[in-house]
């Protein structure tokens, strides 16, 4: 089905009418076996529950997302899907996507993170999650979540290497930075304490190491913290790789506050220094995008989230974002509008009266525009 724009736009992207990509377009093939001999009824033998948090990268040519599909067992794995021009028409390729174990077996993957890397490399970094060994036996839900990392040249197959070491005991929401650091390896990660809370821990980390064969992160800081009363009070991680641009680099992120009806998740943006990655130079107040309408409602309704983007040459950007764990989105917009966002959003006062200062000097610069008309 051809996509369009839903015309409401904000003047710092549009969003578009349909999803881009949900469970219904999971390939028949994967679902049914379709010999009447040993499928009498024509019964789905393996159902799909959703397609959401999408890596995204352009690769010949295509607009390529590494999506996490979720079976009707709960169980997270990878397929690719690819469309011609990024809004509409992804189809998935015909076989998800088989990713090798470690000595660990990993129980869920999820979230994947796509990295075009200077080495020559496309990297993929995903969360793995696997039963917490500490967990008492009346417990079945405590976990730990792990940074897991993958390579590979062409998106078919790909190369396991060993979980990252970090000095916090759980990570999700790593990120490899495109760039050689000082001739390392840079990584967004995001420690936290315990599974679900990020505890002491939070906050959007930053690190090195010297390979990603057996990667090991010694020093870990945080360069963009939760903070109180914000979007991002509670947690907060990095999106996709983040964008080069002549001003800075483009960071997306995800930041959750919790309510009276479970946690909020929605979009945010800040920029980077070119020279020093851990300087945050530009952060616009509150969230980019929020889920919205239909997007509200879903599996974990409320969220917003997005683990993928894709810079054109002409300098379009399409932001994949997943709504409510249960389905994929695009907006579309520019390098040069995203530049002017970040720098010209007036930053987070921190206090009510600071929000009202900020929009009284639109109001005020406004009635000195109009009355020189
Ligand atoms: C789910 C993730 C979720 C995490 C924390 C995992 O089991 O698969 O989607 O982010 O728990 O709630
Ligand atoms: C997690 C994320 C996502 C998910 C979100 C909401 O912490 O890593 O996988 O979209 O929670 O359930």
């Amino acid at each position: 089905m051809n996509n369009q724009t839903d015309g409401l736009g904000n003047g710092v992207f549009d969003r578009y009418v349909n999803p881009v990509l949900t469970a219904q377009h999971a390939p028949i093939n994967w679902k049914y076996d379709l010999d009447p001999q040993t499928n009498p009824y024509l019964m789905e033998r393996f159902g799909i529950n959703a397609a959401f948090n999408a890596g995204a990268i352009k690769f010949n040519g295509k607009y390529i997302m590494v999506v996490r599909v979720e079976g009707a067992d709960r169980k997270s794995f990878f397929a690719v899907a690819e469309s011609p021009n990024g809004i509409d028409h992804f189809t998935f390729w015909e076989h998800p996507v088989t990713m090798p174990e470690t000595s660990e077996p990993d129980t869920n993957l999820y979230d994947m993170r796509l990295t075009e890397h200077e080495d020559g490399w496309i990297y993929g970094l995903f969360c793995t999650e696997r039963r917490d060994p500490e967990a008492p036996i009346h417990d079945q839900s405590m976990a730990t979540a792990a940074c897991g990392i993958a390579r590979t040249k062409d998106l078919l197959t790909w190369e396991r290497l060993t979980d990252l070491q970090t000095p916090s005991p759980q990570q999700r929401n790593v990120v490899l930075h495109p760039e050689f650091v000082d001739g390392k390896y840079a990584l967004y990660t995001r420690p936290q304490d315990s599974f679900i809370s990020a505890g002491k821990g939070g906050g959007i980390g930053f690190g090195l190491c010297d390979n990603m064969e057996h990667a090991v992160i010694k020093e870990e800081i945080i360069i963009d913290n939760k903070q109180y009363h914000t979007v991002y009070e509670a947690k907060n991680g990095q999106g996709p790789a983040p964008i080069k641009t002549e001003k800075g680099w483009l960071h997306l992120a995800h930041g959750v506050r919790n309510t009276a009806a479970g946690l909020r998740y929605t979009l945010y943006m800040f920029m980077t220094d070119l020279n020093d990655l851990t300087k945050v130079t530009h952060k616009p107040a509150g969230y980019f995008l929020a889920p919205e309408g239909i997007e509200r409602v879903g599996d974990v309704s409320n969220v917003a989230f997005c683990n993928g983007w894709i810079k054109d040459e002409d300098g379009k950007i399409f932001v994949y974002y997943a709504s409510s764990d249960t389905r994929m989105h695009v907006a579309t917009t520019t390098v040069d509008k995203l530049i002017d966002y970040v720098i010209h959003t007036p930053a987070d006062g921190l206090r009510s009266a600071l929000s009202v200062q900020a929009i009284n000097s639109i109001v005020d610069k406004n009635k000195e525009l109009q009355q020189l008309a």
